[in-house]
């Protein structure tokens, strides 16, 4: 099966995941309204893609990680909450107390359409089903339970005050501010990479703790989310609004540390070519096992949105 295809899957499992996941709560009907729009508003589900596919690194068996069915099944509710994570964290950066964003998605921004107050609730009701499906499915069996708990803290770390929360507080201080390298890594590193080698940990560790997987994984993490974070600023600067949901534009306008601002667009460029380069020479070792990661690394020097 080609990359597309399998990408393709991936994204479909998770969305019927999340969708199964949502009809079994109750709530007030505007809360759950408010959470299924942004959820449900077709991201690229990258970081529980990557969840899914260090899982299935160090199972190394791919054939036996495509769990079937949907039911409380706990892979697919660790991937659906690192998911409900990373759509919490992009409805509170498009509030007016942050980036005042108006389109995400392709769609007017959660509070555009619910408010506010709302959009806030629907952030704050994300995070915490994150966590509830994850606990929720909990693995009987104490051996499995373990690397499950792990994975959890890892998650609860990169996405904290340590990795993205931290990120997103240096990215607010510093706009316009003409802040040097160091800044522009730390918001990097923290704001947008930091959940993305979470993901890939807490495949590992949901799986078994592999130490060379996980050192693997969290090199390949590194890179590959540096690398993205290029690639955004450089489409936030000549992107096309229709393939990326939102106005291209806002990051100079608000005057964002960003890596086009910092180095230019050229070196910009080569530096998230090396950066691919590198993430992909860590996953070699693997053969067959890390194909698909490695074609999803490169596909991230080619994306449009
Ligand atoms: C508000 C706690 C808090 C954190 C916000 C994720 C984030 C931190 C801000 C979003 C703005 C932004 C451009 C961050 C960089 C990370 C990033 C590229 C997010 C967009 O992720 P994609 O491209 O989005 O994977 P989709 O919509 O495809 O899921």
């Amino acid at each position: 099966m080609g990359f597309q295809t399998v990408y393709r899957e991936k994204v479909d499992y998770i969305n019927q995941g999340l969708a199964f996941l949502l009809s079994q709560r109750e709530s007030h009907p505007t809360i759950l309204d408010a959470i299924r729009y942004s959820l449900q508003a077709g991201g690229k589900r990258l970081r529980p893609i990557l969840f899914l596919s260090a899982y299935e690194l160090a199972l190394g068996d791919c054939s036996k990680a495509q769990p079937p069915t949907l039911k409380q099944d706990p892979i697919l509710s660790m991937s659906c909450a690192i998911e409900m994570i990373h759509t919490y964290s992009l409805i509170h950066d498009d509030l007016p107390a942050m980036d005042n964003d108006d389109y995400r998605r392709g769609k007017l921004t959660n509070h555009k359409v619910y408010g506010e107050a709302t959009a806030i609730l629907a952030g704050d009701g994300l995070l915490n089903l994150a966590y509830e499906v994850m606990l929720e499915s909990l693995p009987a069996d104490p051996n499995k339970q373990f690397g499950y708990l792990k994975a959890m803290k890892v998650i609860a770390h990169s996405a904290g005050i340590s990795g993205m929360i931290g990120g997103q507080s240096a990215d607010i201080e510093n706009q316009g501010v003409n802040s040097d390298e160091s800044m522009l890594s730390f918001i990097h590193t923290h704001k947008t990479e930091a959940l993305i080698t979470g993901a890939l940990k807490a495949g590992v560790l949901a799986c078994r703790e592999d130490k060379e997987v996980l050192e693997a994984v969290s090199g390949y993490g590194k890179a590959f989310g540096l690398a993205f974070q290029i690639t955004d600023d450089i489409l936030d600067l000549m992107g096309d609004l229709n393939q990326l949901g939102k106005a291209p534009g806002s990051d100079e306008r608000k005057g964002k540390l960003t890596y086009p601002a910092k180095y230019g667009l050229k070196k910009s460029q080569i530096m998230a070519s090396q950066y691919i380069e590198e993430a992909v020479s860590l996953l070699q070792p693997f053969g067959s096992k890390s194909e698909f990661l490695i074609s999803l690394a490169e596909s991230i020097l080619v994306r449009n949105r």
